[in-house]
């Protein structure tokens, strides 16, 4: 490839449209505290999330620092090591204890069969991850998070926009977590939010991220800064409107590596169900069998200016700083999964063509072998 072809790249708006959209704020000078991009973002949000409840923050990570404090969780908490190093951080920087549950090994999402054995007396909360987009099983999680009176957070910050039977996902679970990240299907550049179904979370939320005032002289709260700035909102509002659009250029590219890819053997897919309405945030394959290691094809491609990402390696319960600290817990098949995926480039503006020649650079190393994922 004769340009560098990155894993994903930020979707922006047109700078006269983004333009347009700040102007405003020379004239009112009003740059951050929940002004009137703010607050425009919030509604036009959960009209397009369709929910009631929204709360935005300056990132995802904070926001799910703040839900955890604000649903008050103790003790231990029940998530997945197959994500982001935010959501473990989030759970330890509250001062709780996270229990590592093994994942499934066709959506990646947490193994709801195993979750049940590791509830104790002192479980609090399960905190989920749609990881890549891919939705939770979230009847059986709901089940469960009722009999044992459990919260549950869902990380979404991979889910903007996914539906299930038509529902979305900012209503399932007590809350949910999303991130507007550069690299996320839609961005404020930084950004974050919490979805929840009581309006009084999300009130707190909204005084927990202003350092917990509630008036002029009154800080009821011992609360933080995490508030989004004027404009992010701004950058929220221009790529709100454009993300269906966005979402719809990244569904081609997606389908033509499906093209390619699905009938190859040893590697593997995870497709979204049919009752699933998906956001096409990554493109993840896992070398399950194939004749050249996970390891081996990334270093091909990055000889030719491709640089695909290792998402999710290392697992959370192996990262350097929580050695000795919690118990890992064997999760094998997380292990087996972070050892062989990798995340293609997937982005609005990928060209067909990087993708035809992303496929056949991997199509050149390929024979067939099989290997079973241990279940
Ligand atoms: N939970 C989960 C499951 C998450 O995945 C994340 C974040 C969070 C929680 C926390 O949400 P936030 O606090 O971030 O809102 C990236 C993102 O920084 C991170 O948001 C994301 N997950 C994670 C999966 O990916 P890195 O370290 O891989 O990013 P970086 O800087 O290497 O960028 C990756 C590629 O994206 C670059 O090669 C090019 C492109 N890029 C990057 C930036 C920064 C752009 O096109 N524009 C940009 O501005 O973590």
């Amino acid at each position: 490839m004769n340009h560098p072809v990155q894993v994903t790249r930020s979707s922006m708006p047109g700078f006269d449209e983004y333009i347009e959209e700040i102007k405003e704020l020379w004239e009112t000078q009003w740059l951050t505290n929940m002004g009137v991009k703010h607050t425009r973002l919030e509604v036009e949000l959960a009209r397009y999330l369709n929910t009631s409840n929204v709360a935005l923050f300056a990132n995802g990570h904070l926001a799910l620092e703040y839900i955890i404090a604000a649903l008050n969780l103790k003790g231990e908490v029940i998530t997945t090591p197959f994500t982001f190093a935010s959501t473990t951080h989030a759970i330890v920087r509250n001062g709780l204890t996270p229990i590592f549950c093994d994942i499934n090994p066709d959506d990646y999402t947490i193994q709801t069969e195993y979750l049940e054995s590791l509830i104790t007396e002192k479980t609090s909360a399960i905190i989920p991850v749609h990881v890549y987009g891919n939705v939770c099983n979230v009847k059986e999680i709901e089940r469960i998070a009722k009999k044992y009176k459990l919260k549950v957070i869902y990380d979404a910050a991979h889910a903007f926009g996914v539906t299930v039977n038509g529902e979305g996902v900012a209503n399932f679970g007590d809350a949910s977590m999303f991130s507007f990240h550069a690299t996320k299907v839609f961005n404020t550049i930084e950004g974050g939010a919490i979805t929840c179904a009581d309006s009084s979370i999300s009130e707190l939320l909204n005084t927990y991220k202003n350092f917990g005032i509630t008036g002029p002289e009154t800080v009821k709260y011992i609360g933080g800064n995490a508030k989004m700035n004027e404009f992010q909102a701004a950058m929220g509002i221009c790529n709100l409107r454009n993300v269906d659009q966005e979402i719809k250029k990244r569904e081609k590219n997606y389908n033509r590596y499906v093209e390619h890819l699905s009938e190859m053997k040893g590697i593997k897919l995870s497709l979204p169900p049919k009752n699933t309405k998906s956001n096409f945030a990554y493109l993840p394959v896992v070398f399950d069998g194939f004749s050249r290691s996970r390891n081996e094809i990334f270093e091909e491609l990055k000889k030719q200016n491709i640089f695909a990402r290792k998402y999710f390696y290392p697992l959370t319960n192996s990262l350097e700083c929580y050695q000795g600290k919690f118990i890992p817990n064997h999760t094998p098949v997380a292990e087996y999964i972070a050892e062989n995926v990798l995340t293609l480039p997937l982005y609005a503006d990928l060209n067909l063509e990087d993708v035809d020649k992303i496929c056949a650079i991997i199509k050149t190393h390929h024979q067939n072998l099989q290997l079973i994922i241990p279940r």
